[in-house]
């Protein structure tokens, strides 16, 4: 759990690569410790190495299988057998290509090596990259929802600041940061203008690409996004028949238009430019859609303790389903933000399975 922790600190600066922490344990004494700070940086296990004089008998734990591969940096699996570590205890397997054999290299070297240790929250800390490495046409999507106790995101006059506090508010800055891309609905942008960019505490190393998802192709040139597309890489999707009219509006703006035909093709086009995550952020028919599509992997529900008795739904309209039929979401995180509570719950299955 300690290298669960460590590895967090790496969120938001080491994408497309995992969180990784590590932690050099002696006699049940822990000897070093350290994780992966930035994209081509040190590796975890290579920066617990570094953070102690000597690892040698030591046992090294960490959330994933070291990496026996020459990537940008050396492998961790001949640093560790170099400073004489004893033991490996790692949580879940690299799915990646590269990277992979880690354990089965450290056997070969002599090393006791164990796996599955807290698994199940190693896979949930590390869900986009698991997720990515083995679904390679589809961005890893997560759906962001604030709302009332009896589920709404804004009052009957479409008012939707604040219904979360400034904690809850805090996180999603810090949230943002760990995504490829924030996604909302058109209907967000006209109502909002928001400007879905990072503000916080912590400065991403990339900051995300904004997608505003627009079946009519609409989108106002004056809007804050629209505006600002020269700082903040901004893309609009819309329908191919759309499109054309979409790129005259926006000429002297620098949003890119894609053209995409429903939001499974949005998604696979996205994925296809290099967006491996999505972190979208509403309205309701735009998670509703994705939702009926079942392509959202994570949904973190923000719950404010205010009733708002009427006002507009956090989900759009859906088929009903009953009882019996419905397929069950994972909880993975429930936590106090402040006076509003966080829950996030992952699909079912899509973590641990290939
Ligand atoms: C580890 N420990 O801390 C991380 C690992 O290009 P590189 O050298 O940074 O390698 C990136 C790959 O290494 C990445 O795709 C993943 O498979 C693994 N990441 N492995 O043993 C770490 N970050
Ligand atoms: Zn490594």
């Amino acid at each position: 759990m300690r290298a669960i922790s460590l590895a967090l600190q790496g969120w938001g600066r080491v994408a497309p690569n995992p969180l990784v922490g590590a932690v050099l344990l002696e006699d049940g004494e822990v000897v070093g410790e350290g994780y992966h700070r930035e994209f081509g940086a040190p590796h975890a296990e290579v920066a617990a190495l570094d953070s102690c004089e000597s690892a040698e008998g030591a046992t090294c734990v960490i959330n994933l299988e070291p990496c026996c591969h020459q990537g940008k940096t050396a492998a961790c699996t001949d640093a560790l057998e170099a400073a004489g570590v004893k033991r490996v205890v790692f949580a879940v397997q690299d799915p990646d290509r590269a990277a992979a054999g880690g354990a089965e290299s450290l056997r070969n070297a002599g090393i006791e090596v164990a796996s599955g240790v807290c698994a199940a929250e190693a896979a949930a800390l590390n869900s986009q990259f698991l997720l990515s490495r083995t679904r390679t046409d589809l961005p890893y999507v997560a759906l962001k929802l604030a709302t009332s106790l009896d589920g709404f995101i804004a009052d009957e006059n479409r008012r939707s600041q604040w219904i979360s506090g400034e904690v809850a508010r805090n996180y999603v800055h810090w949230l943002r940061a760990g995504f490829d891309a924030l996604g909302v609905g058109r209907r967000t942008v006209e109502e909002d203008d928001p400007q879905l960019t990072v503000r916080g505490d912590i400065e991403p190393r990339v900051p995300p690409t904004r997608i505003v998802f627009s079946r009519s192709g609409r989108l106002s040139p004056l809007s804050r996004i629209a505006q600002t597309a020269g700082t903040t890489p901004t893309i609009l999707v819309a329908e191919p028949g759309k499109s054309r009219e979409s790129e005259a509006d926006l000429e002297g703006t620098e949003v890119e238009v894609l053209a995409a035909s429903g939001i499974g093709e949005a998604l696979r086009a996205l994925r296809a430019k290099g967006i491996e995550s999505i972190l979208i952020e509403g309205g309701g028919t735009l998670a509703r859609e994705l939702l009926d599509a079942r392509v959202v992997d994570r949904l973190y529900w923000i719950q404010a303790p205010i009733l708002l008795g009427s006002g507009v739904p956090g989900l759009g309209p859906a088929h009903p389903t009953a009882l019996d039929c419905v397929s069950g979401w994972v909880p993975t995180e429930r936590r106090s933000l402040g006076r509003d509570t966080l829950l996030v719950v992952d699909r079912e299955l899509c973590l641990l399975e290939s």
